[in-house]
């Protein structure tokens, strides 16, 4: 409950930030887009982890104020970089399960879209394995409706939800997201990687995008690459940046 009154305070005085973290094309090395990840500097300087705050997020309901700070912010700064040239440049923003079954969900996105008057196909939201589990038809339904606002989906920590393939087939969604647990299982000497790899081939087959999460090292990118998946994230490339170290990252990477 404490840290509930404290993330309500560091929300309202505006103690939350958001870093990106770029998203790379690993044939050319070129970042293709980010990911928008919100954190916590308390008034001590102490830096709290979202695994942390947002499941005290979650059931407390800040999610809801929290969630369409984070879109709305996440529009605007794309449009910034998209004023720099960047015309395709994407931006990935996680969308929690509270957020996402919230009635005012589909007309924040809306309102996101609008009032930024950025290109929705640039605009990817995460969502993760699990809410395909809650509710399917309203899951299904939403993301329709999402899909004819044109923004992109992609699941996030694909592989550690158990969904059934039988319903993922039955998602309109354009990509996977590949759990680090399981990149972090390629190890540089045995290129096994039989999850990462499996995912790939899912995705394949199911003619979806697939990116990798938590690339550390260049034999994991190798293996990635020889299974078919050409987009990763992680320290390899870069940490989460925040908005001005961001800028002078891609001046130096395109
Ligand atoms: O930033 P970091 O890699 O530590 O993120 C840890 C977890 O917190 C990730 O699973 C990520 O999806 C989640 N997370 C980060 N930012 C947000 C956000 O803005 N909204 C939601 N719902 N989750 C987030
Ligand atoms: O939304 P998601 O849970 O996928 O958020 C990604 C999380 O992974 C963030 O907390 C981010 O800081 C972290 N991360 C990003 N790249 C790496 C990496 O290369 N290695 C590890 N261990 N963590 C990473
Ligand atoms: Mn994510
Ligand atoms: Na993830």
């Amino acid at each position: 409950v404490r840290m509930m009154h404290a993330l309500r305070s560091a929300f309202e005085e505006k103690r939350l930030f958001i870093v990106y973290q770029p998203q790379i094309d690993m044939r050319t090395a070129k970042p293709f887009g980010t990911e928008a990840l919100v954190r916590w500097k308390t008034e001590d300087g102490e830096l709290i982890p979202p695994d942390k705050f947002i499941p005290i997020a979650e059931y407390s309901g800040l999610i809801i104020n929290i969630g369409e700070w984070v879109l709305r912010s996440a529009c605007f700064e794309l449009v910034l970089i998209h004023e720099l040239g960047l015309r395709d440049f994407r931006m990935s923003v996680n969308v929690s399960q509270a957020q996402f079954s919230h009635p005012h969900f589909l007309q924040s996105v809306a309102n996101a879209l609008a009032d930024s008057g950025v290109s929705p196909h640039c605009l990817e939201l995460e969502i993760t394995e699990s809410m395909a589990m809650t509710d399917p038809d309203f899951l299904v339904s939403s993301l329709e409706k999402l899909k004819s606002m044109g923004v992109r989906i992609s699941i996030d920590d694909f592989g550690t939800g158990f969904s059934s393939l039988s319903h993922l087939q039955k998602l309109n969604v354009d990509k996977l997201k590949i759990d680090r647990a399981f990149v972090n299982e390629i190890a540089a000497d045995t290129n096994d990687g039989s999850i990462a790899k499996m995912i790939v081939k899912l995705s394949q087959s199911l003619c979806l995008e697939v990116i990798a999460e938590g690339v550390e090292n260049q034999e994991q990118a190798n293996s990635l690459m020889a299974f078919g998946c050409n987009q990763a994230q992680g320290y390899l490339y870069s940490k989460p940046l925040n908005k001005l170290d961001l800028y002078s990252w891609l001046q130096k990477h395109l």
